[in-house]
């Protein structure tokens, strides 16, 4: 029999809507959903490639119980009620001692939450994490100092977009299948991109401008800017005093920042600068400094994040086309959001384990800062974490120094892994849980902001085809073997897809048709010199943060130049390949055809210097001595000399894995001491702040 269905890929975390053809059960067939004009039928080669993962058997197929010990790889098969029941007497016995807050979670984030944090607060925990302290935290904080609301708050509008500026967001490798699409409509209607990066990825291949910029210096190129916009009085004055608080101090703050001392510390020429700021001016309002990411990971990268939104504010580019728009949700055009069983659950009383919202009271508190877990699991303080549950997260690949966090897990009594793939930690867990995949699960109803707010679903098209099951049916079980049952009533998703949607208007039906339900016909725009929805105190951009000011944090950082690495040493920065999905990917049998493992970028005078070719072997070494490795070398000229460069995720140590094992270099295993090592002010973890050694390998 066939049947056609419309759902979510799950490959990474973008969540493209697609269609899916299976034939007797077996999926033939994925496409991006022909219904979404910004998808057109297209996907990405990860994607695409997601049939070779459901029919890949080197995945968790049922549950498993540690025998040996932690990571040696010594496994007992177990039904999901022993592995259950094992699981909650362990968590019964903590919380009996502990209390609910000696158990914490982490997750991957994204729009499927309301389940597992369900259970993480009927069980009387505060201490939800997620990813992003390696991820978007700076960017997150920055914009909650500027807007009083975090980086979500705005969407980019690249199709209509005159210039948009990039600081290492590299659009056409680190994928969005629609951000990329409306990118190359930019294109294709003459708008301009400047690029800026250590090295020329893909999109510098694209831009109309590309910089290569000395690493971590991108906040010397926008105080740069921000000098000569204001100097040359090319902001948008119109917008500046309608909406801004402070732009005096910041005009008096960026006075001995000029462009000629932007461009020593950035090595991007002086009346370039200069040029630019001209030129983009022209443009506005139409026009987008990306915030980004990559800018993201260093020691000040909440305030290089903070300059960017700070030139959009000057652009005058909020809620205009071609440039950021306020994402509007249900309650913007009238209709009620989708019912969150979180809400119906008692808030618990304690602290948050981290401290985030309230001994750091500019972190805000919801999913906190992980990389603070692991100071408080050691020293059990302000009280002891005791099991660790790590849900649609890897953090052995995604926060630095593997080594360092096995000793601190070490101290747990229990660390449970939910996954669908081996990954390092659910390899080092005591009991890995294997998560049904994309294509063999319902997931909750979520909600799509945007212009054209809208409600989208993810359909099973296959019955899961081993032990796997969803993660919500995983949460639920466990909730009730812990006596909290009663908060989560429902049988299956389709029960909770109902309580979901009651009071909003829309019927589990009406998905049937495109796999969205948009909730307005015509794109929504506010007026944006009477009613854009600012949150801070003044209800304005606060250029002079009240949040910071308060908390004793200055507004304007005075820029401090980044180290220099020591003579042999190296920066490591590192990014994605537009065929990997992180540490996910690698064994996949047609992504790990194209891309089996990984190579180290490295500058062609400084590899002269070192004696090596392009494809020789390099041996790298981390900073301490403690980790080292040997891979392929790239020779190339479009990198900067302090720099070297590998794409992220490899050197993976699963054995089970057999395709993706040890193939390449793990960058996260260099990084190694750095795990406390972040931007104080917003917080997140400064992986760029490795240095490792390079030498040609014997
Ligand atoms: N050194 C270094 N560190 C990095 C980065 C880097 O480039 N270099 N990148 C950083 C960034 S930007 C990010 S966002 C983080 C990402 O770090 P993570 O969030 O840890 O990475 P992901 O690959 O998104 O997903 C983690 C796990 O989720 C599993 N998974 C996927 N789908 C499902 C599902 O439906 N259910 C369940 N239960 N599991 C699922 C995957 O198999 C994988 O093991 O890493 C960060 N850390
Ligand atoms: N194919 C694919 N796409 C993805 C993902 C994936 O795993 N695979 N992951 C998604 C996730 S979670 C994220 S966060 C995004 C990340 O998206 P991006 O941030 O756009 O991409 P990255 O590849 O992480 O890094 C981009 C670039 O930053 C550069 N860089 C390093 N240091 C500096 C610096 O000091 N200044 C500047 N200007 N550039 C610097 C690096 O050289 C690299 O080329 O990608 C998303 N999309
Ligand atoms: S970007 Fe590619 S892998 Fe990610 S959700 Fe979209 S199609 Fe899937
Ligand atoms: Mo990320």
């Amino acid at each position: 029999m066939k049947k056609s269905v419309f759902s979510m890929c799950g490959m990474c975390a973008v969540r493209c809507p697609i269609r899916v053809e299976v034939e007797d059960e077996v999926v033939k067939w994925i496409e991006g959903n022909p219904h979404d004009p910004g998808m057109a039928g297209r996907l990405c080669a990860k994607g695409s490639a997601g049939i070779a993962m459901e029919y890949d058997y080197e995945r968790p197929s049922h549950p498993m119980i540690r025998e040996g010990e932690r990571g040696e790889g010594k496994w007992r098969k177990a039904t999901w009620d022993e592995a259950l029941d094992f699981i909650g007497d362990k968590l019964k016995g903590i919380i009996e001692k502990y209390g609910g807050k000696a158990i914490a979670l982490s997750d991957r984030g994204g729009p499927f939450r309301d389940i597992h944090r369900s259970f993480l607060r009927a069980i009387g925990s505060p201490n939800y994490f997620n990813h992003d302290c390696t991820c978007a935290k700076n960017v997150q904080h920055a914009s909650i100092s500027l807007f009083g609301s975090g980086r979500k708050t705005f969407n980019y509008d690249c199709k209509q977009c005159k210039h948009l500026v990039l600081y290492g967001r590299n659009v056409f490798e680190s994928l969005k299948v629609k951000g990329a699409n409306a990118v190359m409509e930019l294109l294709d209607a003459g708008g301009k991109i400047t690029y800026i990066d250590v090295r020329a990825s893909g999109t510098a291949m694209k831009a109309t401008r590309f910089w290569r910029i000395r690493p971590g210096t991108d906040y010397a190129l926008n105080l740069g800017i921000i000098h000569t916009v204001i100097r040359d009085k090319l902001y948008d004055k119109e917008f500046v005093e309608r909406w801004v608080e402070g732009f005096n101090e910041l005009e008096s703050f960026v006075s001995e920042y000029t462009p000629d001392w932007a461009s020593a510390e950035t090595g991007i020429p002086a009346e370039e600068i200069v040029e630019f700021a001209h030129e983009i001016s022209e443009d506005k309002p139409s026009v987008i400094f990306h915030p980004g990411w990559m800018t993201a990971r260093y020691m000040d990268s909440f305030y290089s994040s903070r300059s960017a939104y700070i030139l959009n504010a000057l652009m005058g580019s909020f809620e205009t086309p071609g440039g950021l728009f306020f994402q509007k949700g249900p309650g913007d055009v009238g209709i009620k959001g989708l019912n969150t069983l979180m809400d119906t659950i008692p808030k618990p009383e304690d602290k948050r384990v981290d401290g985030c919202g309230w001994k750091y009271k500019h972190f805000e508190s919801g999913p906190g800062l992980l990389h603070l877990l692991y100071p408080a699991i050691l020293s059990e303080d302000p009280y002891p974490v005791k099991a660790y549950i790590v849900f649609r997260h890897d953090p052995l690949l995604s926060l630095p120094d593997p080594e360092e966090q096995k000793r601190v897990f070490d101290k747990l009594d229990l660390l449970v892994a939910v996954d669908g793939k081996y990954s390092e930690t659910g390899w080092y867990a005591d009991v890995l849980l294997p998560s049904a995949t994309y294509l063999e699960k319902s997931s909750i109803l979520a909600t799509g902001k945007g212009l054209k707010p809208q409600f989208k679903i993810r359909k099973k098209a296959i019955e899961p085809r081993n032990e796997a099951r969803p993660d919500w049916w995983i949460f639920k079980s466990l909730a009730e073997r812990l006596g909290v049952g009663k908060y989560f009533k429902f049988d299956d998703v389709e029960d909770f897809w109902e309580w979901q949607l009651d009071g909003t208007g829309v019927k589990v039906k009406d998905f049937e048709e495109k796999g969205f339900v948009p909730l307005v016909e015509a794109p929504v725009w506010w007026d944006r010199m009477n009613d854009l929805k600012f949150k801070t105190p003044s209800k304005k951009i606060e250029f002079v943060s009240s949040l910071l000011e308060e908390n004793g944090i200055t507004s304007f950082k005075p820029y401090e130049s980044p180290k220099k690495p020591k003579k042999g040493f190296f920066r490591l920065a590192f990014g994605r390949s537009p065929v990997h999905t992180h540490g996910q990917t690698q064994n996949n049998p047609i992504l790990n055809e194209i891309m089996p493992e990984n190579t180290l970028w490295i500058n062609a005078e400084k590899a002269e210097e070192l004696g090596v070719s392009n494809r020789d072997m390099v041996e790298v070494t981390s900073s301490d001595g403690s980790h080292s490795g040997t891979i392929s070398a790239y020779v190339t000229p479009f990198i900067d000399p302090e720099t070297v460069f590998m794409v992220h995720g490899f050197g993976r140590k699963v054995p089970w894995q057999t395709l993706g094992y040890n193939k390449g270099l793990g960058d996260y295993r260099f990084e190694t001491g750095l795990l406390n090592v972040y931007d104080p002010v917003g917080g997140a973890n400064a992986l760029l702040e490795c240095y490792i050694q390079v030498k040609k390998a014997k």
